[in-house]
């Protein structure tokens, strides 16, 4: 009898301490399972005296019903308590902040031509498209380019056939537009041209922007002054520009244009006022229409407005790079 009382208190013990619900099992294993330490105190019942049974039955059942009870309470409150801490795992912080997507933006070459083109649109320019693959005759000859010029060469453009070009540069646009229509005219036409260049500052295939302006009376103080109001809006109000004397053979006078970059002039585009030759090719009079023209390198434009070292950072896919623009 003392033995049973030693028994249930061990029990009792082990419960109070138990951690969690799986002890509590082995507990309740170790004392009532089929082998259990109490369960097996019934098999000594056929070993007592016929007399001593019933008690001794009895005070079996009752320390198997305290001990079930006792883990009954215990498991209630671990299971609770396992219950409230699962939930508090599963919790939502909704302070923590939200996984966020990476959101893309507009190339910095494309952010430079539609600021470009709005620079433009709003003094009155209309932007027309070109193809990318030209024929020689708009490419060379009718912008007065003639058969020695270097730019004819194989050496520095990509040629599909003796006739057929990945055009050089966005020039051919003043013909096709000159052809289709009637004087005056204010045009710019940015896109992709090709030339057999590679190094920091040249690339095989760059952007231009081409800006035709014919009228009656254009002089070079129209173009001096749309390439000061350019410059005005790209690069800053105390922005100068330089016109440096210069050869192209579709203009009559021709410039280099300079822009001054901190204490430095950097060259951003080739102009001049329209040859009477390209106008007689359009069949434009030339002696009552004039006009001045204009090619920009967009990405040299890019160049001097955030600093960038080499162009060849424009093509390389470098997150890093593009992040910055
Ligand atoms: C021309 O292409 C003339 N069509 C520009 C022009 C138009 C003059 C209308 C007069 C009237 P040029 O070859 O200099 O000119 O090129 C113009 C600009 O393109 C250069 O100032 C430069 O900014 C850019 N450029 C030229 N070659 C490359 C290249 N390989 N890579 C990147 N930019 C270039």
């Amino acid at each position: 009898m003392n033995e049973i009382q030693i028994l249930v208190d061990e029990a009792l013990k082990e419960i109070d301490s138990a951690k969690d619900s799986n002890t509590l099992n082995n507990i309740r294993v170790k004392y009532l399972g089929k082998k259990g330490l109490i369960t097996s105190l019934m098999k000594k019942l056929k070993d007592l005296p016929q007399e001593e049974r019933p008690k001794f039955g009895a005070m079996v059942n009752e320390a198997k019903d305290t001990v079930t009870q006792k883990i009954n309470e215990k498991l209630k409150e671990l299971s609770e308590k396992e219950k409230k801490q699962k939930y508090e795992k599963l919790a939502v912080d909704i302070s923590l902040p939200g996984a966020r997507r990476d959101i893309g933006h507009l190339h910095i070459l494309t952010q430079i031509q539609r600021e470009l083109e709005d620079i433009f649109i709003s003094m009155g320019f209309e932007v027309v498209e070109g193809p990318e693959v030209e024929d020689t005759w708009h490419n060379f000859d009718a912008l007065n380019t003639p058969d020695w010029h270097p730019a004819r060469d194989v050496q520095d453009s990509f040629y599909f056939t003796d006739k057929i070009l990945l055009r050089t540069h966005t020039s051919p646009v003043q013909i096709r537009t000159m052809l289709q229509r009637k004087p005056p005219l204010a045009i710019i036409s940015p896109g992709r041209v090709f030339r057999r260049d590679y190094d920091s500052t040249h690339l095989p295939m760059f952007t231009q922007m081409e800006v035709l302006f014919v009228d009656k009376n254009v002089t070079i103080k129209h173009l001096k002054y749309t390439l000061e109001e350019m410059a005005k809006r790209i690069f800053g109000e105390g922005s100068k520009v330089r016109l440096r004397p210069s050869f192209f053979p579709f203009t009559e006078p021709s410039y280099e244009v300079d822009v001054l970059f901190g204490d430095t002039w950097l060259e951003i585009l080739g102009a001049g006022m329209v040859d009477p030759n390209v106008f007689k090719n359009v069949g434009y009079d030339p002696n009552e229409w004039s006009g001045f023209a204009f090619g920009l390198g967009l990405e040299r434009i890019a160049m001097v407005k955030f600093g960038i070292k080499d162009i060849r950072d424009f093509i390389r896919n470098d997150i890093k790079f593009l992040e910055n623009y």
